[in-house]
């Protein structure tokens, strides 16, 4: 697979969406990708949490892939979204914890991608935000449904009708973020709740 890597130790399953020169965006083969390495690693018994998390110190997900979004049309444009919509999904309904590591940009499709996760661990550089607006459409990816079950709905319709984003700081007070570790530990810290969760 080229775009998205994933290691298995022990309980553990890293899974690194790899574009670092899109800054992590999911275009359609990412999707797929991504989609095959999760249902390769739910029908593993012996795994017992997951971490998903962006390669390189920038970005865990900045969204969609606009380049290639803006050529679909309004059917390919469906079929992308359910395309993500089924991965999602499929991750909300894993039978392992999964967390989401997010070193970075977490914008459209990686908030989106973030709220699927059980549990979100961020980075001090993490921005979150659901800037579709900005763009003239609206998050395609569930965005609008979890979303607001994991903040109030209120700061969730902020977030999705201003395009505005919010820091790290922001997101651990809104309750998107479970907590905020030095970018540099992250991933370290992110392992450690293997031994905490009682999995
Ligand atoms: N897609 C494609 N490429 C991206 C990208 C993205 N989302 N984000 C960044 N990149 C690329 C940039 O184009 C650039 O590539 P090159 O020009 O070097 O080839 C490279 O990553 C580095 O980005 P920057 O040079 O822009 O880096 P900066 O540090 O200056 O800025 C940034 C970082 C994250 C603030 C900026 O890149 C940015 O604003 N990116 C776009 C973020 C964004 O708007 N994300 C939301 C995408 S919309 C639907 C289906 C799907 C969706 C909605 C509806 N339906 C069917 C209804 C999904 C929507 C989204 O996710």
């Amino acid at each position: 697979m080229e775009n998205v890597l994933c290691k298995i130790e022990g309980y553990l399953a890293e899974v690194i969406i790899n574009r670092p020169k899109a800054l992590n965006a999911l275009n359609s083969q990412t999707l797929k990708e991504l989609g095959m390495v999760i249902d390769e690693i739910k029908e593993k018994d012996d795994v017992k949490v997951v971490i998903i998390t962006g390669s390189g110190e920038k970005s865990f997900v900045a969204g969609a892939d606009i380049k290639e979004m803006q050529n679909l049309n309004a059917m390919e444009g469906r079929k992308l979204a359910r395309i993500a919509q089924r991965v999602f999904s499929e991750i909300e309904h894993m039978p392992q914890v999964v967390i989401a590591a997010v070193n970075g940009y977490a914008l459209g499709g990686g908030c989106e991608l973030a709220s699927a996760c059980d549990i979100r661990l961020v980075s001090k550089n993490a921005k979150f935000g659901q800037p579709e607006v900005t763009l003239g459409i609206t998050p395609g990816f569930a965005g609008t449904q979890r979303l607001p079950r994991l903040v109030a709905r209120g700061i969730a319709k902020e977030l999705i009708f201003t395009g505005n984003m919010i820091d790290a700081e922001e997101a651990y007070r809104i309750g998107l973020a479970n907590k905020v570790y030095d970018l540099d530990n992250l991933m370290e810290e992110a392992k450690k709740w293997l031994k905490r969760l009682r999995v």
